[in-house]
């Protein structure tokens, strides 16, 4: 995010493009106009190739807008444990093993423990949310994820009265993850919410998108996601869950205060130093979208912040 200039995207870099129609609306079109395709396997390539998550709410939390193609979301990837550019973590994240796998919880907690990741998930129902998600570097796509609220394993692990923040920490693995060699951030990479936050229905722990195993570059095997808040608070491969008295440190306020703080909800009104965020360039298509405070989820999470002034809680 230092690297990159803002919405450094070309829809060129993206593959295949979305060709500004979709599937359906191509096909519904081909048989008005009396073409009588029954089946798409005259369509070109491009417009056939990608599976597109069935669109529409399904849950009360689903966004029904366009769900972004799978290959769009696992070839456009933040994750600089493999690299900085968008394709590096598709292309790096190959050697990563993410079985087996542990999760340490701790601090704060009556029930600390050290979980394998089956038992883990053993008590929760997974459940696939659709929901538009925000980098702070300007782009934006809707992704179906697949996963169960955090707020679930909060209350199984029951937080002590003291547990005030939850501090999130990504695996150190250097051998497998080539970008930890570099120091273009410190690592492990860390992430944290307020407690209340962590408790939102919204605050999912993910394993899978498109209904499938989250691929390695998306975070694989447990990542976090808080869709009112700019795409890096959703920290990937978490190995650590601690709950804590005071706001832990997090790895983008650490390498850059000025930028990046720790509530990091999604605001138009509050531009980064070095860019305007009023609007938004969704993955796949070519016209800016203006950007909606807290990322469209106000109506669910403005009231964590009721008296708070989100200039200086950016
Ligand atoms: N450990 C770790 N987690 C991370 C990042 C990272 O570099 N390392 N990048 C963040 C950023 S900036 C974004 S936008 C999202 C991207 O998630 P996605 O690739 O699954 O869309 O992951 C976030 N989680
Ligand atoms: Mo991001």
């Amino acid at each position: 995010m230092l690297i990159k200039k803002p919405d450094g995207v070309k829809s060129s870099e993206i593959t295949p493009e979305r060709h500004y129609i979709n599937r359906r609306e191509f096909i519904r079109t081909a048989s008005l106009a009396g073409i009588g395709l029954t089946t798409a396997s005259f369509l070109p390539e491009a417009l056939v190739g990608q599976d597109r998550w069935p669109r529409g709410k399904k849950g009360p939390y689903d966004t029904d807008e366009e769900v972004n193609s799978f290959k769009e979301i696992t070839t456009y990837n933040n994750f600089y444990e493999f690299g900085t550019d968008k394709g590096d973590p598709a292309e790096y994240s190959g050697r990563f093993k993410p079985k087996p796998w542990t999760v340490r919880i701790d601090g704060e907690v009556k029930r600390a423990a050290t979980f394998n990741l089956e038992d883990l998930l053993k008590p929760h129902k997974l459940e696939d949310r659709i929901y538009r998600m925000r980098c702070v570097e300007g782009w934006s796509m809707v992704i179906p994820w697949r996963g169960f609220p955090l707020a679930d394993l909060i209350k199984r692990v029951e937080p002590t009265s003291r547990a005030k923040f939850v501090a999130f920490e990504t695996v150190y693995r250097p051998e497998e993850m080539p970008g930890q060699k570099s120091d273009v951030l410190g690592w492990p990479y860390v992430e944290g919410l307020r407690l209340d936050e962590a408790l939102n229905p919204l605050t999912i722990l993910s394993v899978g998108l498109y209904g499938k195993e989250l691929p390695n570059q998306n975070g694989a095997p447990l990542r976090l996601v808080v869709p009112w808040k700019y795409g890096f608070k959703g920290i990937k491969s978490i190995v650590k869950i601690r709950f804590v008295e005071k706001q832990p440190p997090t790895t983008w306020n650490l390498s850059a205060p000025d930028e990046y703080g720790f509530y990091s909800n999604v605001n138009p009104d509050v531009d980064h130093p070095r860019w305007s965020q009023k609007s938004e360039r969704r993955i796949g298509e070519f016209f800016k979208r203006k950007t909606l405070p807290f990322n469209g989820y106000a109506d669910q999470v403005a009231h964590l912040y009721a008296g708070m002034d989100l200039r200086k809680y950016f």
